[in-house]
């Protein structure tokens, strides 16, 4: 059997409403993103992860879906998809589609005919109550339950009443839901991004959430998500699609996993299944929602690994259309963006990247006037929204930077033109080289790719310290996340008889930074990978 494609591999995550717009509308598309796969592949990505272009009223921006297994116009058309999956695969890159299969949009005709009375084929494809029954809240603002005057009861809802919750306690639903996946299946897609995975089996019994005490804008924080989310049930769901994908080759499973603040990496591991039997990959956000520091990160990243074990594929990822753009959490450190790459880019398994992100790109400034996205408009200023991190692709500089001929949708990120591409190119120590750098290395390098990771101590406190190890080839990964000189020394390493040669550093320049691994030094935010011989 060949070895499996998404143990080690990067994913590049499309915002398809901002990539690119082939049409002059303001709005990306489908032939957009078959213009720009020339670009995509000379970053030696291994596949596309594109974020909802199903039919969709778009109260969430596609992650409200109407219909599954036709395109939404303002994308595209079914033939564009089917070009776009050839001519991606003609260059060696797989394509991933999001699947919102948590809920539909109440626009679905599921969801038409489940309202129109209690006793028709559909009507227990969501789920209905005929009073409150708990104290459940949305996501996205108010409780989690919504009156439908047509059907005279309560559907559940954990995100926009817009986005009733499909029951996947029903095996009709189930079946029904499946036979969308095959579609996709038959047609050559590679795999699924499967939205919120871990909320679809809710508690049978429907009771109260604990609540937490205090007080916050979103009553949705002031309660524990225990009986929400995470029913033992849910695994078994995920079983019998493992089942059903593996009927196919070489396909993937990627699930976000919903948890709560800082995150929860045993709970995301448990979704890959004890036997490796349910999801292949899952998202765990720990890293992107810790600050930048060699001990946090260092924390983090081994309780992840612990939690995945040896024998799963972990994930790492630090951006997201739900996050705002770690450049920007960062308040623009162009330096700590390179190491936090460099840390990601030489992590053992599968890799996501956000369009943008290898450019360095901004959020967007996004007024609450101008603000689309139903969380920002009910939160602001609370929560912000998620336009800004979701700001058009930057090809090249000029009016519309080569995203639109017309006028774009959301606003591009302030000074766009220093982070085009066109200039990118140009300038040979640009972030967009800088990660070319990187996944060259890493594509190039199994040990970077698929070698075990452990976590070294050094005399320093701001050296993040690694070792990847695969069949005795040895990388050492040298990270100074600080602002300042810092001279260290390996204690683990420094008695035996080791050699390190320098692979690639953040500061090719400053030579020699190390007599011996008595005496190390690095630069402010240098960062280095060596061969140990
Ligand atoms: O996200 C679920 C989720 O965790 C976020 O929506 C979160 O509630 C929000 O970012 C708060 O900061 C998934 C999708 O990624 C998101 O885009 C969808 O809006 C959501 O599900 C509903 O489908
Ligand atoms: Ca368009």
């Amino acid at each position: 059997m060949a070895e499996a494609w998404y143990q080690d591999c990067v994913v590049y995550q499309i915002y398809p409403r901002s990539f690119q717009d082939s049409n002059g509308d303001g709005i990306g598309d489908i032939p957009g993103i078959i213009q720009r796969l020339d670009y995509l592949q000379t970053l030696l990505i291994d596949a596309i992860w594109l974020s909802p272009i199903f039919l969709s009223p778009m109260a969430d921006f596609g992650y409200d879906v109407s219909n599954y297994c036709a395109i939404d116009p303002v994308f595209g058309t079914m033939e564009d998809v089917e070009n776009l999956i050839a001519e991606a695969h003609t260059r060696n890159i797989r394509v991933v589609f999001d699947l919102v299969l948590n809920h539909t949009s109440k626009e679905h005709p599921w969801f038409i005919e489940s309202k129109q009375s209690r006793d028709t084929e559909k009507s227990d494809f969501y789920i209905w109550s005929d009073t409150i029954p708990n104290n459940w809240y949305a996501a996205f603002g108010g409780r989690a339950w919504t009156y439908d005057s047509l059907r005279k009861q309560y559907y559940l809802h954990s995100f926009l009443p817009d986005q009733p919750d499909l029951n996947w306690r029903n095996p009709k639903a189930v079946d029904a839901i499946f036979s969308q996946l095959k579609f996709w299946l038959d047609k050559g897609v590679d795999g699924f991004r499967l939205d919120v995975i871990n909320c679809i089996i809710k508690d049978d019994a429907f009771r109260n959430n604990p609540k937490i005490l205090g007080s916050r804008p979103r009553p949705y924080d002031m309660q524990r998500h225990i009986f929400d989310r995470n029913r033992p049930e849910s695994h078994q769901k995920l079983k019998m699609m493992r089942k059903l994908i593996d009927g196919y080759d070489q396909r993937m499973l990627v699930g976000e996993i919903m948890v709560e603040l800082p995150g929860e990496p045993e709970l995301a591991a448990s979704y890959l299944g004890r036997f490796q039997d349910e999801l292949h990959l899952c998202f765990d956000f720990s890293l992107a929602y810790t600050r930048f520091s060699a001990l946090k990160w260092k924390r983090v990243a081994k309780r992840w690994y612990e939690a995945v074990g040896k024998h799963r594929v972990p994930t790492w990822v630090l951006n997201n259309h739900d996050l705002p753009r770690l450049i920007s959490r960062l308040r623009g450190n162009e330096n700590k963006a390179r190491l936090a790459a460099m840390f990601l880019l030489t992590q053992r398994g599968a890799i996501f990247l956000y369009y943008g992100e290898e450019l360095g790109i901004p959020n967007s400034k996004v007024s609450r006037s101008a603000m689309y996205d139903p969380l920002g408009k009910r939160y602001w200023p609370f929560h912000p929204g998620r336009d800004p991190e979701r700001g058009p692709m930057i090809w090249s500089t000029g009016e519309g930077n080569g995203f639109t001929t017309g006028e774009s949708w959301l606003p591009f990120a302030k000074a766009a033109n220093r982070y085009s591409v066109e200039n990118q190119e140009l300038e040979d120590d640009s972030m967009l080289h800088f990660y070319r750098k990187l996944l060259g290395l890493r594509n190039k390098d199994s040990v970077l790719r698929l070698g075990l990771c452990s976590f070294i101590d050094t005399t320093c406190i701001h050296i993040l310290a690694y070792c990847r190890e695969l069949d005795e080839d040895q990388r050492l990964i040298l990270l100074n996340m600080s602002g300042k000189i810092q001279t260290f020394g390996i204690p683990l390493l420094q008695d035996k008889d080791i050699r390190c040669e320098k692979l690639f550093s953040t500061h090719m320049v400053q030579e020699p930074e190390m007599d011996s691994l008595h005496a190390i030094t690095m630069q402010p935010y240098q960062g280095s990978i060596y061969r140990l011989v």
